[in-house]
């Protein structure tokens, strides 16, 4: 069955809202992310605006380093509050535009607007995609009237294809890739571009010559799954434009997390558990603002050497309770302090709600 998927996410999220909190920062490099801290800080960063990531600051990298590219950035702290208050406010324009939506992330949502091949019987499939733009087009209008933010978007015949479009059009942008358009626009994208081919997949790719989407798609079936198992398959669909998964709300797996970079890294129980502490009072408050339950609960973390490990426990049945979550998750972080001797840089906590 044809499907027309629409792709929303917005462009530099957490920088974009400071900028648009704070006008004087407009055409001057932002990062949002941990304290700098002259250089010595550890935390990471959470994005930077446009004109910072021209100096090579990008989402992830160590806060040290983006200072280095960039020392005279404007560095600014996560205000998650304010960040998640925006994001509902947009999540709540995304979702009247069909009843069919997906929220993936903070600033990312699908739209599934298929309904518009029912709505308008007798006209071509071109005039349908037509539509589909005037959609997208209307879409980014009305965040930005309303939030005086900017967005991408991106419309195609499944979600692989119209992420890519949404990546290929940032930011500020709208691109609609007609079904019969996709093999066009697949076969010049890198093999890394295509959603769910990490770094580890590229290199394999890479060590054989293939770099380029049309490249990959010269290779078998059977060949990609003898290389990567049963993602193989999934690949092999994908540089071919397939995609047939739905747009669908209940499929998501929520979760909460935090975690935290310690100042120096760490084995002091007191000041470990001190800090963790605070983090299970955080996950849990925005569990109970939110009205959810929780099942699973992860613990990450992070050694002196970067090496990184979580630990998970899923109870039998759903669970509010404050107690539970707190024993729990110190539970599993004890574990980690008692099997590994190695001083800590980084822990976390992340609960899978229901
Ligand atoms: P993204 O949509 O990946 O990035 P972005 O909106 O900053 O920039 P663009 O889409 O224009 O490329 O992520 C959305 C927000 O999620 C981002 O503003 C900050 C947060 N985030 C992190 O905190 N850490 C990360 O590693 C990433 C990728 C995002
Ligand atoms: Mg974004």
């Amino acid at each position: 069955m044809q499907r027309i998927i629409l792709h929303c996410d917005m462009d530099y999220f957490f920088a974009q809202i400071e900028e648009r909190e704070n006008p004087q920062f407009k055409g001057k490099p932002v990062v949002v992310g941990a304290d700098p801290k002259g250089g010595k800080g550890r935390g990471v960063v959470s994005t930077a605006n446009y004109e910072a990531r021209k100096y090579g600051i990008k989402s992830g990298m160590p806060i040290s380093k983006a200072y280095q590219l960039c020392p005279d950035a404007i560095f600014l702290p996560v205000n998650m509050e304010l960040y998640q208050k925006v994001s509902n406010e947009i999540m709540e324009i995304i979702k009247k535009y069909s009843p069919k939506y997906e929220i993936i992330s903070l600033d990312e949502a699908y739209l599934d607007l298929s309904h518009i091949f029912y709505d308008r019987e007798k006209v071509s499939t071109g005039e349908i995609w037509l539509e589909a733009e005037k959609i997208g087009e209307k879409l980014k209008r009305e965040i930005f009237e309303k939030e005086k933010l900017t967005c991408t978007v991106g419309i195609g015949p499944n979600k692989v294809v119209a992420k890519l479009a949404t990546e290929k059009a940032k930011p500020n942008g709208l691109k609609v890739v007609k079904p019969e358009e996709v093999e066009k626009f697949l076969d010049p994208l890198d093999v890394d571009d295509l959603p769910g081919i990490g770094p580890k997949t590229a290199e394999k790719l890479r060590k054989i010559g293939i770099n380029k989407i049309s490249e990959l798609k010269k290779l078998s079936k059977e060949k990609l799954k003898e290389m990567f198992g049963k993602v193989g398959e999934r690949i092999w669909e994908r540089a071919r434009g397939i995609d047939e998964t739905p747009v669908s709300q209940e499929e998501i797996i929520k979760s909460i997390g935090r975690q935290i970079t310690f100042e120096r890294d760490t084995r002091n129980p007191r000041l470990i558990f001190g800090i963790f502490e605070k983090l299970i009072k955080e996950v849990y408050d925005e569990l109970i603002e939110n009205n959810f339950s929780f099942k699973t609960i992860t613990v990450i973390c992070r050694y002196k050497d970067f090496e990184t490990h979580t630990k998970s426990r899923t109870l039998k049945e759903p669970s509010r309770d404050f107690e539970i979550l707190k024993k729990e998750s110190k539970k599993l972080l004890l574990r980690f302090l008692l099997e590994n001797k190695k001083p800590l840089r980084l822990i976390g906590l992340r609960i899978k709600i229901c």
